[in-house]
């Protein structure tokens, strides 16, 4: 951030902290004036500000202003910020952030009803507080509390797996609308991060009018946060935001690389550019004459812009797949050859109704028949799982015998007896060797003491790593994104133990887990290890979960190579042999 806009932003808080204190109207105006006017200054402030005067002959600043313009230069405190915002409760700063609150009900709030942040705001809306108060209407108090709901939700960042779903529904049906060439996704979702902020939207169209009026006017949309001749936003179901462009076509790459990000991605291209005397921006790559406007803007004809891969080529680079444009991805370097969804042949973790599974055997072996898969395994819980209903060993064993039945009866696919068994606090399994001897693929998982020390969930990650009779170590971590953050081991230590040993980690491809992530995917390749995508099926519609596995892998790195669920069922036979 520039110094005037740094300095603009001080300016501005401290005149919502003043109206908040009741300090007098014509100050506070003041205040916000200066900000205004420093906002707009595409001057070196800090060169004005050693020009003698110069402050002062600008609109808007007066000699105090000046004064403690020059102040903040000088030593980085904006005089009288700091005193007044001790005075004023930090939570009540973050109530500015929610619609509908400004600073002199804010500081109404906290004067009149003990409000001090969103916690205390919501107490006092619910105890009466608020309606007790002279000139507070419901209307007003109905209007604060939906805010403050939505400002909690939208705290919450949106999951892919009701990101991913959402926009290809969207995408479908705004696909049809008369009109419409092409329409994509860009953004975190493109990238396939794990959790979206907003979804954004790029469409080509021949009329985007009608594009953007039946944008606006789908069923679902619970606000139109803004609507132009080209772009628009919603709010839908009051859940996520959706902005949509729309462009010309022949500027799509130009557009869908910049709105794709990451943001640090872009910077680095822009200044790739630069070094090479061009300009990158969402309108295409341009020559740079010296001008300072935009080039687009002068008529000028870019060099790159209708595809992606026009543009990497012109800035002599390889294209990247989105999923590794993010800060840690470097530029220059040829990407691996991800894996992809069709790459899959198989699940390896699934459960059916002798756990805590929806379907039988037959059942979930059809489904994955109609998936195109060569093999699946049946893993059901063991028996420390109580609440999942978990095999105790007898139970198990004519577990096996049931899966080797249906598997003789289904010539198109082979299915594994497996099992998904706990492992303990201290590293130990929840069946004898014997048990997990006479199962063809064994998925070890922790499920309880999920706070333990990271160093006790190192010991008893590595040990269960270790085991000559573990494949598979699932959800390796058991976190639930959002609400518990799992297991914390030394992540190396334990992808080096599974190296080391032959066992694969997990990708478990359920959103709400996606464990491991991709950081430590990238941990776990670095270490020359096996990773297994899975999605833990419990019923049909989880073998969906598969492509969110598959996007976190590509995130890591991944390639079809290091996945065991992507070689040849021979080569997969002899894997999993390899310890008996
Ligand atoms: P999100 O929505 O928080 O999950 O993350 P993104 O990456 O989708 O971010 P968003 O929606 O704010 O913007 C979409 C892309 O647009 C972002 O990845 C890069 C580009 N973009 C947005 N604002 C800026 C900016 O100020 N500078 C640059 N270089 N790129 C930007
Ligand atoms: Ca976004
Ligand atoms: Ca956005
Ligand atoms: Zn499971």
């Amino acid at each position: 951030m520039s110094d005037q806009r740094e300095l603009a932003a001080q300016f501005d808080q401290l005149a919502a902290l003043m109206e908040i204190t009741g300090a007098n109207g014509f100050r506070v105006s003041a205040a916000r004036r200066v900000a205004r006017v420093l906002q707009e200054f595409d001057g070196d402030l800090r060169e004005l500000a050693e020009t003698p005067g110069g402050l002062e002959a600008m609109d808007g600043i007066g000699k105090g202003s000046a004064e403690r313009i020059r102040q903040w230069c000088r030593t980085g405190r904006l005089e009288g910020r700091d005193r007044i915002a001790a005075e004023v409760p930090d939570g009540l700063i973050g109530l500015l952030d929610i619609s509908g609150l400004g600073p002199k009900t804010v500081g109404r709030l906290w004067r009149e009803a003990g409000v001090t942040d969103t916690a205390t705001l919501r107490e006092a809306i619910n105890d009466g507080r608020l309606a007790s108060l002279p000139r507070m209407g419901a209307k007003t108090i109905a209007n604060i509390s939906d805010s403050l709901d939505f400002a909690a939700k939208a705290a919450q960042r949106t999951s892919i797996g009701a990101a991913l779903p959402l926009a290809t529904q969207l995408c479908a049906a705004l696909a049809s609308v008369p009109g419409t060439t092409r329409i994509d996704w860009a953004g975190s979702l493109r990238r396939g991060c794990e959790t979206i902020g907003d979804i954004d939207l790029l469409a080509i169209s021949g009329d985007p009018t009608c594009l953007i009026a039946a944008f606006t006017t789908q069923p679902g949309v619970t606000k139109v946060l803004a609507a132009g001749d080209t772009k628009a936003s919603v709010r839908l179901n009051d859940q996520i935001q959706i902005d949509l462009r729309v462009v010309p076509e022949q500027e799509f790459g130009a557009a869908w690389l910049y709105f794709t990000g990451s943001k640090e991605h872009n910077v680095a291209l822009r200044h790739r550019a630069q070094q090479r005397n061009l300009r990158l921006n969402e309108y295409g790559l341009f020559p740079d004459d010296g001008e300072e406007s935009p080039p687009q803007d002068r008529g000028k004809r870019p060099i790159a812009s209708q595809t992606e891969q026009d543009i990497y080529e012109a800035l002599e680079l390889p294209w990247r797949p989105p999923e590794l444009r993010e800060s840690r991805d470097g530029i220059t370097e040829p990407p691996p050859d991800l894996i992809t969804v069709e790459d899959i042949c198989r699940d390896l973790h699934t459960h059916t109704t002798a756990s805590d599974g929806h379907l039988s055997i037959r059942d979930m072996a059809e489904e994955a028949i109609r998936r195109g898969f060569d093999s699946l395994a049946i893993t059901d819980h063991s028996r420390s799982s109580v609440q999942a209903n978990g095999l105790d060993a007898d139970r198990l064993r004519s577990h096996i015998e049931a899966i080797r039945e249906v598997d003789a009866s289904l010539p198109e696919i082979t299915l594994l007896a497996g099992s998904e068994v706990d492992i303990h606090a201290d590293g130990r399994l929840d069946y004898d060797d014997e048990i997990l001897a006479m199962l063809d693929i064994v998925v070890a998982s922790p499920h309880a003491a999920l706070k333990q020390s990271p160093d006790d969930a190192t010991a008893r990650l590595i040990e269960a790593a270790s085991h000559p009779l573990v494949h598979i170590i699932g959800h390796p971590t058991g976190r639930m994104i959002g609400r518990r953050p799992g297991l914390e081991p030394d992540m190396r230590a334990l992808c080096a133990a599974a190296a080391a040993h032959g066992t694969a980690l997990e990708i478990n491809a359920n959103p709400k887990r996606l464990d491991l992530c991709d950081r430590h995917v990238r941990i776990a390749l670095e270490c020359g290890g096996l990773i297994s995508i899975n999605t833990d099926a419990h019923q049909a519609g989880h073998f969906d979960f598969l492509r969110y596995g598959v996007l976190t892998g590509r995130r890591g790195t991944l390639t079809a190579e290091a996945c065991i669920n992507a070689w040849p069922l021979s080569r997969l036979l002899e894997w999993l042999d390899r310890g008996s």
